[in-house]
């Protein structure tokens, strides 16, 4: 059974690791709603859940500003407007395994495809708050850190991470306190997270504690070492890397599952697609001959900012093997590449998936 929090969460999610606690939700369960109910929503932490008291916590708003503010989560809801946003987060070790399956990956939190979820948030406009800050022309990064501990390399601190002030996705960015018309769960980043859409999930700071105004990215080991795209454990490797931030176009099936019977006639194939930044997801499309042929499946969702689509094709097929490919094409025409991107630490893969199908 799992362990207790302050949100109860379904007996079938897939614990990819008990302590700290993350799990994915059932890709069977992941399709069956746009909107995961807060019990199915996946889960990742790095380190303690805190138990912070709503009425005291406060944020601190410092670096390069004229006047360093601290603002308690109280006046957050009571001065600034509340709103609600559907958005998606996405893991950047969602599809893990696929990528591990190419080439090994070690140490690192075995994710299928199910490290994503879909929620009703509510909160303040990230906006809201920037705009009583007398921010600094030297100003280019937003640097947020959280009230969780983590431990690393012997260390323990606050998890962190950054994104660059020009971002545009911070117009869509919420100090999220609710999460599906509920006061936000610890489990989840309660009492005051961030859910900024269309960038990893791991700049979406849960537990926050302050935002820095600065001219350069995080410092802080969650930006500067992890979530880079290194190909390499050498320091000049890490050094060089692109740091993760707007996702990349992926399409994932889900249906049907590996243990499913086929039968020769008319096979339905779903699954999702999502997208990063500020492209909408446009197509997806299948393949049952390596590439040559594509078909268009249909968007049961219609493509909004920042949220995944769920895709379904019918095809009439004879007794026989398939391999099928699946693939999305964004508003931005970004589409995935054939062979996966390998980095050392196992992220963003979106190479097209290839599913093998048995007819009967
Ligand atoms: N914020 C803090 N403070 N600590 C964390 O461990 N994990 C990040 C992000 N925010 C994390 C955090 C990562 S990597 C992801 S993918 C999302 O939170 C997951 O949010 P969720 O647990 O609500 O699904
Ligand atoms: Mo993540």
């Amino acid at each position: 059974s799992l362990p207790s929090f302050d949100v109860a969460k379904s007996a079938t999610m897939q614990v990819v690791q008990a302590e700290p606690f993350n799990a994915g939700t059932p890709l069977d369960e992941l399709a069956s709603s746009y909107i995961q109910p807060t019990s199915q929503f996946f889960v990742r932490t790095h380190g303690t859940i805190p138990s912070l008291d709503p009425e005291t916590t406060t944020i601190q708003l410092q670096g390069l500003l004229a006047q360093p503010l601290s603002i308690s989560i109280a006046d957050i809801k009571q001065q600034l407007p509340y709103v609600e946003q559907v958005s998606t987060l996405q893991c950047a070790g969602n599809r893990r395994q696929e990528m591990h399956a190419y080439q090994p990956i070690y140490g690192e939190l075995p994710w299928g495809a199910n490290g994503l979820s879909t929620a009703n948030w509510g909160g303040a406009p990230l906006r809201s708050l920037l705009e009583r800050c007398e921010i600094d022309s030297t100003a280019l990064h937003l640097v947020f850190e959280s009230y969780d501990q983590v431990e690393r390399h012997g260390q323990t601190f606050g998890y962190g991470g950054s994104i660059p002030l020009n971002e545009p996705m911070i117009e869509h960015a919420l100090l999220a306190y609710t999460m599906n018309g509920t006061a936000l769960p610890a489990l989840h980043g309660g009492p005051l997270r961030l859910v900024i859409p269309g960038i990893v999930g791991a700049r979406s700071v849960k537990w926050l504690r302050s935002i820095e105004f600065s001219s350069e990215p995080s410092h802080n080991y969650f930006q500067r070492r992890a979530y880079r795209l290194a190909q390499s454990s050498e320091p000049e490797a890490w050094q060089n890397a692109p740091m993760l931030h707007e996702l990349p176009v992926n399409a994932v099936l889900y249906l049907p599952t590996a243990d499913q019977t086929l039968l020769a006639g008319t096979i339905t194939l779903a699954g999702y697609a999502i997208t990063g930044g500020q492209a909408l997801v446009e197509q997806v499309e299948i393949s049952l001959d390596h590439g040559q042929h594509w078909q268009h499946a249909r968007l049961i969702d219609p493509p909004r900012l920042g949220c995944w689509s769920r895709w379904q094709i019918e095809l009439e097929l004879t007794a026989g093997e398939y391999q099928c490919w699946v693939r999305a094409t964004d508003s931005l025409g970004q589409q995935q590449p054939e062979q996966p991107a390998w980095n050392v630490k196992g992220y963003h893969h979106n190479a097209i998936q290839r599913i093998q199908l048995s007819v009967c």
